[in-house]
């Protein structure tokens, strides 16, 4: 029910490819605070929301927190998001002091690392905030909510699928091109690929390496070009991570790898429509980045306002996306990853 709503969601965004997202979700704002098919109920306004993405240069992440800022303004709170350039392990700690010091009210962090900003993010619940974790979650000690854009096991799942269809029957050596060491989001995912891969219709996928791009394009362009002088039998790469997998495609399509060996991962459309085009990707996946900003938001005022506690069961009316209930772990489901490709891809504008 709930998968089913999220594809026609995506479906339905295909309409609005002359529109930017953040263009998009305004547009659905009733115009005073209220959102269609649902109110604000008692939500407090004047909420200090902040985003804190991995790193604040990332495209991804520029698509999060708009939506993010666009659900901050229904909420008639405000918005700010604030970052380090680099995805590193303790980056985060000093934005999180600052943001507590600013008595910010709701603190949204994607999490380069799940220990190493758990204390600051502990002083910071201490001092008043609410912490909700998206897209990459913390130890669950350290925070309010996580708002989970896909299920781990479905992402790796998908991301198996895609590269073994890629492939072909014959199958052969496949490698992983992650983002850094420490992301829980994309370490998660990668042991429940190491996982998938034991099923039987996979037996003839070999993973024979993971290297690291640290969502650095350059390193992650690197790093490609070593892993092919390195497996010169390689046949496969799955690179879950939006930088990780734009900068592989540039390094394929242009050398002599390009469609001999295959490239998928989790990707943004308008970073991956020309090497869909070009044969180096036949397909890629991802959720909607703006959708979970949007839900983080709503759920981080939602708790901000005493509306729920984070406690499996509760429920909050996320604006335009309608209702969640916390699940298990005080975690919130956005939805199943979607998959895009040549028939697809043109149709989405983010
Ligand atoms: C990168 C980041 C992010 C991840 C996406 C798929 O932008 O690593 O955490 O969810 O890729």
């Amino acid at each position: 029910m709930r998968s089913g709503t999220k594809r026609i969601r995506l479906v339905a965004m295909a309409a609005l490819t002359a529109l930017t997202f953040a263009t998009a979700a305004c547009a659905e704002d009733g115009g005073d605070g209220t959102t269609p098919g649902g109110s604000t109920g008692t939500m407090k306004t004047g909420l200090k929301i902040a985003f804190l993405p991995k790193q604040v240069n990332n495209p991804y992440f520029t698509t999060s927190d708009n939506g993010g800022k666009a659900a901050v303004e229904e909420i008639k709170g405000s918005y700010s998001e604030t970052g380090p350039s680099e995805a590193s392990p303790s980056a985060q700690v000093s934005y999180i002091n600052t943001l507590s010091q600013q008595n910010t009210d709701v603190i949204v962090v994607s999490a380069n690392d799940k220990d190493a900003i758990c204390g600051a993010l502990n002083e910071a619940r201490q001092a008043g905030a609410k912490v909700v974790t998206f897209d990459s979650d913390t130890n669950p000690t350290c925070r309010d909510l996580f708002i989970n854009q896909a299920t781990a096991e479905g992402i790796a799942a998908n991301q198996v699928k895609l590269i073994s269809e890629a492939v072909g029957p014959d199958g052969g050596e496949i490698a992983i091109l992650s983002a850094t060491a420490n992301a829980t989001n994309q370490n998660a995912w990668i042991e429940l690929m190491k996982t998938e891969l034991g099923k039987p219709e996979y037996a003839k996928l070999k993973l024979v390496d993971t290297v690291y791009g640290d969502d650095q394009d350059q390193k992650s362009f690197t790093e490609t070009q070593a892993l092919l002088a390195k497996h010169p039998n390689l046949k496969g790469i799955i690179s879950p991570t939006t930088v990780g997998v734009a900068a592989a495609a540039r390094y394929l399509s242009g050398s002599t790898y390009k469609g001999k060996v295959q490239l998928t991962g989790l990707g943004t459309p308008n970073q991956m429509k020309a090497f869909v085009k070009d044969g180096t990707v036949k397909a890629f996946a991802l959720w909607n980045p703006a959708d979970l900003g949007y839900l983080a938001a709503y759920a981080g005022g939602a708790l901000a306002s005493g509306l729920i506690t984070g406690k499996e069961g509760d429920k909050f009316t996320a604006g335009k996306l309608g209702e969640y209930t916390v699940g298990k772990d005080a975690t919130v489901l956005l939805g199943d990853p979607f998959t895009f490709n040549a028939g697809n891809v043109d149709q989405f504008n983010f």
